[in-house]
């Protein structure tokens, strides 16, 4: 049975990551933070700090990994304007002690890097090919192409078992309300639910961004492991950008209720990039991968977890 360890295992796709691996065989490790938990029963859970490199080289000896999932972040937008410090201690401090934690333990594992569509920043093709030159707009995106730059030097130089993964916004039940979907479909369930009244606060609508479910996300990062080509870099997204504004209708048009919408100027960000919108013909031609589920089936479970 292949072993496959999951850094950051507690998180929103960390979960989603071990349940596929798990049905299709895999012996799953999963890591989180003291203060956290992994929730899958069947998973073989480590605690696991990344700014710590002696916790990391431990757990890779205990372990021995064959494919290892580096999903730890600091992976909020929102919150890597307000924290900036801790952004870039996590994405890139962090992602280098893994890499160099791998290095030191003499495992050929291979290492799936999970970064961001963001990195692309203020593109100027849309849609946005691996080889676009990076011009990031913000801290998480910066510390996210640091994490791949380094990534792909490691992958050279060491010549490491290294992908790189460009994932674009990928959205489901479960994910965290800082994130624009899960906030629009909580205030809709608490609109619903009489705790808030009939009018969704909300940021800039015109932005329009790439969204894959996230289940696909992670069956992308399973095919990645077995037949992504080393030292490459995948998008992995839908190929198809839709403006904010046409998520929120889809969102609104699934309640019963007659709700307004009001900007709240707290949500705007400092600076927002107009569209990021995936090219993912490379992650096509080397696993055959490719999205399956509509974007309105994922709204609806979305919004049917914050209903419950
Ligand atoms: O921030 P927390 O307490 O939710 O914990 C997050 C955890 N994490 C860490 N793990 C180990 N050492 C650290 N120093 C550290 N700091 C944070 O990584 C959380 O449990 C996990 C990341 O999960 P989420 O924030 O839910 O991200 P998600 O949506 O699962 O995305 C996974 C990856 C990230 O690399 C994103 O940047 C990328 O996919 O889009």
């Amino acid at each position: 049975m292949k072993k496959v360890l999951i850094i950051g295992g507690a998180g929103f796709v960390g979960g989603y990551l071990a349940e596929i691996l798990l049905e299709n065989g895999y012996e799953v490790h999963s890591t989180c933070l003291a203060n956290e938990k992994i929730k899958n029963p069947d998973c073989i859970p480590h605690v696991l700090d990344i700014l710590e490199k002696n916790q990391i080289s431990a757990v890779l000896d205990e372990v021995k990994p064959e494919i290892i999932y580096h999903l730890s972040a600091q992976s909020s937008v929102a919150l890597s304007w307000k924290n900036p410090q801790l952004t870039v201690d996590v994405n890139i401090k962090g992602s280098l002690n893994v890499l160099d934690s791998l290095r030191d333990s003499g495992l050929s594992s291979r290492i799936i890097l999970i970064g961001s569509g963001e990195e692309y920043g203020y593109i100027q093709h849309c849609p946005v090919s691996e080889e676009e030159p990076l011009r990031p707009g913000n801290i998480y995106a910066v510390t996210k192409a640091c994490q791949s730059m380094i990534g792909s030097i490691y992958a050279k130089a060491y010549k490491m078992d290294i992908i790189m993964v460009r994932a674009f916004n990928h959205i489901g039940a479960g994910q965290l309300p800082q994130f624009v979907v899960s906030d629009f479909c909580k205030q809709v369930a608490e609109i619903e639910k009489g705790l808030k009244a009939p009018e969704m606060c909300v940021g800039n609508l015109d932005a329009k961004r790439d969204f894959t479910d996230v289940r696909d996300v992670v069956r992308a990062y399973m095919l990645l492991g077995e037949k992504g080509k080393s030292g490459e870099l995948y998008n992995v997204g839908s190929g198809n950008a839709i403006a904010i504004r046409e998520i929120l209708d889809m969102i609104i048009s699934q309640s019963e209720k007659d709700i307004k919408v009001t900007v709240d100027p707290n949500r705007l960000r400092p600076s927002d990039i107009p569209v990021i919108e995936a090219d993912i013909s490379r992650i096509k031609a080397d696993t055959g991968w490719k999205p399956e589920i509509p974007l309105e089936e994922t709204i609806k479970n979305t919004l049917d977890y914050w209903r419950r």
